[in-house]
């Protein structure tokens, strides 16, 4: 199921998936460096819609051009397929950047 914690076997495939992200922790982390601003919020906001669909947000903080999202399932303390297939979304919505 979506909202059940990934095993180690599964979070290994998942770290040599997602090659931008530390899969190492309790949370995905990734850190987004765009070319400015407007660039950074334009992101955030296409990733905002894309997380309220999901029912599943991520914990970010922006400064000027660079996103930093941590991605958990709150309510397991840890990583599901639904932080997976956040993750995977925000890497098309940024493109090459990052
Ligand atoms: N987002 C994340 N990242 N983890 C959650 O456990 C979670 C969420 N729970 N978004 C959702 C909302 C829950 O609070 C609502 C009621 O479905």
């Amino acid at each position: 199921m979506a909202r059940e914690l990934l095993t180690q076997d599964e979070l290994s495939e998942l770290a040599a998936e997602l090659e931008a992200w530390d899969v190492s922790g309790s949370e995905l982390r990734r850190t987004f460096r765009f070319g400015n601003f407007v660039e950074a919020f334009g992101f955030m906001a296409a990733a905002a819609l894309v997380a309220e669909k999901m029912d599943h947000h991520p914990n970010w903080s922006n400064v000027y051009s660079t996103v930093e999202v941590a991605l958990n399932t709150h309510d397991r303390g840890g990583v599901t397929e639904l932080d997976a297939a956040l993750a995977r979304a925000m890497d098309g919505l940024a493109g090459a950047a990052g």
